[in-house]
């Protein structure tokens, strides 16, 4: 943290700390750099660059990690124009990351200063054509339009996006932004693509839809029990956890379709066929309690719906298990010996669970797993799913720009909490929730939405079903969007903001374990671009609000007041004490690193086991379509890679998507390593280089979500989505492949080997 608690925002505030420089130890940092992040000999020359520069010409400050939700914290090095690098420096002020940070925290930094960046607002001239305008013209322009669709169709006709890239204070006022200045509940974020079904699954099992522990309980753990998370690429730095783990020897059992760096760690790695973790999840449980080995103290005092889950659980038999999900009886026995032997296991999970048709049950059944063998709510115990993007914790849930939550989980279905809102904010309030994201772009075709405020996210690429999502973009009657690049989505809107990323302004973001982290301007901002907060603001005063916000921190008070679990957590306190965990209550409260020690937060303080039972993908394997379609993440790249892309070093290493062919699959199709492959699903059909490993299974393939040229989501379908949460099934699709006549092979496919997280 730094020693100055009175932070000054903008220009003022980036010169104060400028200042601040002489007191930090730099001396040693480029040779530092060097040997932290050299030897594999993958990385940038930037050591070089950084020891040329006059060690007194480097500013530095702290702040956190704007890429995934590990929430690492570092000193950011620049030299006024552009960061140069990063280092984590005091393990005391980085209790998550310690001393470690991946390449992306590391070196990723050329997006901020590159010569894509929006640094003016954009508007269609008369010809359709873009071209710059002033803040008052776009401004207006935005007004205009957004008060068009709510004078002709009614304020429930527009929609938001919010964006889990910006911070806390800034999405609780997206949330306000939509429910006071548009006047509707149809405000959404990138959780509801991603971890909504471990939101929902957690909160009916357990109450809170967030992780239970703290990174320091994966130290305390006997065993991590992981799945459907490949933790060395997509959250790198508790990948080194958990190898730390079991270089301590503690145990570690993966199940996933692809064996992933993090399972060349474990004791056991299990492949299973994508799309069935119910089955042998259920499984599991049913031969823990078949035998025994479940805490019957636990059970009987801390649960319910124990005999309705033993009950559900009856028909996944180890012959029955092995049949439909490939996990053979030998492998449930001894992983259910394993989790029964251990007094402390951690059960960690991210989107190979969540993305599917059936998320929300995935998750119930880790959740009845979890408390059945007693495993929540003492240290060293407890369920993690690892969020995702940095902020998707606090930005995309707790500040509430949800269409049927305000911030910290308060439900607007609830009168009284509702007339809390309405007074606060001046304004009337639909008690009936708004459309989830999956579902406004449904909600476009019927008519129902007609304009959209896209911030921060990128749903040409990201969204399931491409070809729909584009479509719906195209038709929509207005859309803005206020965004650091002209993205694959801004390019079908009216108006263009420009907005600026997380190293230029101030706020707070909170990582996977619910810990609230002071994000610091180290950068001046882009051209004439602006924080979202200001916009926001700018916006709901020219639609006849009055917000009056002069930094962050007021912004920040006024959410607390509302937000009973982040009611103590202050800029002051923060920049003092360091992150701090919410729930936390008031000013004197510590913050809570372990959820559920005492009680559940349910009606009856108990865990609500929640019987769940077969589930199948909802596009399975065919004739036609044989093979199984996953999609995920690589180490150097970042979603639709408007960060990750301008970055050189980083190209070198990973230029395209690819395709894992198991090498049986890959010889009875007659494709090599390097051939390109056409990809065709129900939906569209893509070409991408192969990669042929054996890291995958034979009737499964996956494919990276990097690349707009070969944008993956053309396969995926918008309509085939979790019942509960709504999130997409992009972890399993029908899918056929074949060799591409005529194109030449290339030599080198996208990704050579499993990327290794803390190179
Ligand atoms: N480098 C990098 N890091 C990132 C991101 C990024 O874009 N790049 N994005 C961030 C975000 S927003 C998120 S949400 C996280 C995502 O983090 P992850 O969920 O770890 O990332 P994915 O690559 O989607 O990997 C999903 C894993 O699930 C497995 N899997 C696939 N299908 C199934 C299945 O049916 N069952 C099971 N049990 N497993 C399955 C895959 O093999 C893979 O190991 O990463 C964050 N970190
Ligand atoms: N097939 C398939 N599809 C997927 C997934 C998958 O595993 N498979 N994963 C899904 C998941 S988990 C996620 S989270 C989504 C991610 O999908 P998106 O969120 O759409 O992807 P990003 O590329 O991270 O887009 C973020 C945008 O925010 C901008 N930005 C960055 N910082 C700021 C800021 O401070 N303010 C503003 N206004 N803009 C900013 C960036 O330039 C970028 O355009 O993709 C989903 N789609
Ligand atoms: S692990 Fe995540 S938070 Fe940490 S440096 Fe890498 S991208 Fe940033
Ligand atoms: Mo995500």
């Amino acid at each position: 943290m730094s020693s100055n608690n009175e932070r000054k925002e903008g220009v003022a505030g980036f010169m104060q700390r400028a200042k601040e420089q002489a007191n930090r130890n730099v001396e040693h940092f480029a040779e530092g750099m060097a040997a932290g992040s050299m030897p594999e000999g993958k990385l940038f020359d930037i050591a070089q660059q950084i020891s040329d520069k006059r060690l007194g010409e480097l500013t530095v400050d702290s702040t956190t990690c704007g890429y995934c939700a590990v929430g690492c914290r570092f000193d950011v090095y620049t030299d006024g124009e552009e960061v140069l690098a990063t280092r984590a420096a005091d393990p005391e002020e980085s209790p998550v990351n310690d001393i470690s940070t991946c390449v992306k925290g590391k070196f990723s930094y050329n997006f901020a200063n590159s010569d894509q960046r929006l640094t003016d607002p954009l508007v269609r001239d008369e010809n359709g054509e873009w071209r710059e305008a002033t803040w008052e013209e776009a401004l207006s322009r935005t007004v205009e339009g957004f008060r068009d669709i709510i004078d002709e169709y009614g304020n429930e006709a527009m929609s938001v996006i919010a964006s889990s890239k910006a911070t806390n204070e800034e999405n609780y006022l997206m949330g306000k932004f939509a429910r006071q200045v548009l006047g509707t509940n149809t405000v959404d974020n990138c959780n509801r693509l991603c971890h909504s079904s471990t939101v929902a699954g957690l909160a009916k099992t357990y109450g809170y839809g967030a992780a239970s522990i703290s990174v320091k309980d994966f130290e305390e753990a006997d065993l991590i029990f992981l799945t459907g998370s490949n933790t060395t690429e997509a959250h790198p730095v508790l990948g080194t956890r958990v190898k730390q783990h079991v270089k301590e020897g503690g145990d570690l059992i993966v199940f996933d379709p692809r064996e992933t760096q993090i399972a060349e760690y474990a004791d056991q790695y299990t492949s299973i066929r994508p799309g069935y973790d119910t089955v042998w999840v259920n499984g599991l449980t049913r031969y823990i309690i078949e035998n025994d080995l479940y805490d019957e103290e636990f059970v009987a005092e801390r649960t319910e719906g124990f005999e309705e889950v033993k009950e559900a659980v009856d028909e996944f038999t180890l012959d029955y298990v092995e049949e439909v999900t490939g996990a053979s009886p030998e492998e449930i026995v001894s992983a259910a010996e394993a989790i029964a032997e251990a007094d402390r296991t951690v059960f960690g999970w991210t989107l190979g669970i969540t993305e599917h048709s059936h998320g929300t049950d995935n998750v119930a059944s880790l959740a009845n797993l979890a408390a059945i063998t007693g495993n929540v709510g003492k240290p060293g115990t407890g369920v993690s799913p690892f969020r995702g993007q940095n902020n998707v914790q606090g930005g995309g849930g707790d500040m509430g720009p949800l269409p049927d939550n305000f911030p910290g989980y308060q439900k607007v279905a609830d009168d009284e909490i509702r007339a809390k809102f309405e007074e606060a904010w001046d304004c009337e309030i639909p008690a009936e929730r708004g459309y989830y994201t999956t579902e406004m772009f449904n909600a476009f075709d019927d008519g129902e939405l007609r304009g959209m405020f896209c911030i921060g996210e990128n749903p040409s690429l990201s969204e399931p079903g491409k070809k729909h999502a584009d479509e719906v973009l195209e038709e929509m009657e207005f859309l803005v969007v206020q965004d650091l690049f002209m993205n694959e989505t801004a390019k079908y809107a009216d108006v263009v903001l420009p907005a600026v990323s997380f190293l230029e302004k101030e706020g707070t973001f909170a990582n996977t374990d619910r810990r609230v982290q002071k994000v610091n301007q180290v950068l001046e901002k882009k051209g004439n671009a602006k924080a979202d907060w200001e916009i926001l603001q700018e916006l709901a005063n020219r639609m006849g609000r009055e917000w009056d916000y002069a930094d962050t921190n007021e912004i920040n008070e006024e959410m607390r007041s509302l937000t009973p679990i982040y009611g103590g957590i202050s800029h002051e306190r923060i920049e003092e004490e360091g992150g701090i965990q919410w729930p936390c209550w008031d000013e004197d409260h510590p913050g809570t690193e372990r959820l559920y020690t005492e009680e559940f937060n349910t009606e009856s303080g108990k865990a609500n086991l929640t019987p769940v039972g077969y589930a199948e993908p909802m596009a399975p394997q065919t004739e036609e379509l044989p093979l199984t379609l996953t999609t995920g993440r690589v180490l150097y790249q970042y979603h639709t890679g408007t960060m990750t892309h301008p970055e050189e070093g980083i190209m070198k290493y990973n230029d395209r998507d690819f395709v894992e062919i198991n090498p049986d699959t890959a010889a009875a199709y007659g494709i090599e390593n390097g051939d390109p492959v056409r990809i065709e699903s129900d939906k569209g059909e893509i070409v991408v280089t192969a990669q042929v490993t054996e890291r995958i299974g034979e009737d499964t393939v996956f494919a990276p979500i990097h690349f707009a040229e070969t944008a993956v989501n053309t396969l995926t379908d918008s309509e085939r989505l979790d019942p509960e949460a709504k999130t997409p099934e992009f972890k399993a699709t029908a899918v056929r492949i074949s060799p591409v006549e005529g194109q030449q092979s290339t030599s080198r496919p996208g990704s050579v080997e499993p990327a290794r997280g803390d190179d």
